[in-house]
């Protein structure tokens, strides 16, 4: 079987001995990387499926979140460097009322790695702490990550608390996981959404090159 398939399966199985081994074994023998990623990433999506048809239960949805970040934690070293334009900060987080973070944790490591300052404000967070955060560190991007309806609610509110007090313009602002894309982005006003990691690097990039043109 291809090695994607093969850890995608094991993920997904939620056999953590088979999917440890096959990451940790083909890490050491320089498989690419982001390949073996895309094994994990597959195999989490799997688990998804299988808890949406009824075939797996909360549980195995806890069971598929620690393993993924466990693996995640182990691949994210071995990534490979996106260059780019000068650093920025950023400061990301979860929504108020959302605890899923393994995406926000991938896209942290990405941009981390491609040398961006990043600063995370964890689960679960309260919309006016993304804008004192912000305010405070001085940050250039603000991502937010949230997977449901309810907690995408508060993209809004932190992009209306930043226009309440005149600051808006400041930042650029970039939303993320589950049903976000772009015709959301655009109606709540952010500037970006991408749907993984390095596409969420490139859109980083983009917006910083913009507002280093506006100020040129
Ligand atoms: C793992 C998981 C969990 C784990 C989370 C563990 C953790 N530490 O994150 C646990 C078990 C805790 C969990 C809990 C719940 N979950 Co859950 N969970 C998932 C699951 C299976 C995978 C999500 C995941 O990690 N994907 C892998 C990562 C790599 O991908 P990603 O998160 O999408 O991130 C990528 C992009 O979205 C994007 N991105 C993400 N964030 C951002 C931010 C920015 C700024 C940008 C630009 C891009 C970006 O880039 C990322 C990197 O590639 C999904 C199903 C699915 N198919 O997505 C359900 C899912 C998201 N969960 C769901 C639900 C309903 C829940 C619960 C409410 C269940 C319950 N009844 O209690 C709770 C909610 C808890 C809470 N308050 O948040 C639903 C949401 C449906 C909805 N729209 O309302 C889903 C879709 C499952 C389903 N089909 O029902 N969950």
């Amino acid at each position: 079987m291809e090695l994607v398939q093969e850890i995608a399966q094991a993920v997904s199985d939620l056999d953590n001995e088979k999917a440890e081994s096959l990451v940790n074994d083909s890490l050491a023998e320089g498989v690419d990387a982001k390949l073996v990623l895309d094994g994990v990433m597959v195999g989490i999506t799997q688990v998804g499926h299988r808890y949406e048809t009824g075939e797996y239960y909360m549980l195995e949805l806890m069971q598929a979140g620690v393993l993924g970040k466990k693996l995640i934690k182990e691949i994210t070293p071995h990534l490979p460097k996106v260059e780019g334009v000068k650093p920025a900060k950023v400061v990301i987080g979860s929504t108020k009322g959302d605890n899923h973070d393994i995406g926000k944790n991938l896209i942290i490591t990405q941009l981390q790695v491609s040398g961006y300052e990043v600063f995370d404000l964890g689960v679960d967070v309260p919309s006016i702490t993304f804008v004192n955060k912000a305010k405070e560190l001085e940050a250039d991007i603000i991502g937010m990550s949230a997977f449901m309806s309810t907690t995408m609610s508060h993209f809004s509110e932190v992009i209306n608390h930043l226009k309440d007090i005149g600051v808006r313009d400041q930042y650029k602002i970039i939303v993320g996981g589950g049903t976000t894309d772009t015709a959301f982005a655009e109606s709540i006003g952010a500037d970006g959404t991408a749907t993984d990691a390095v596409e969420v690097v490139k859109l980083c990039h983009r917006l910083i090159a913009e507002s280093e043109a506006v100020i040129a």
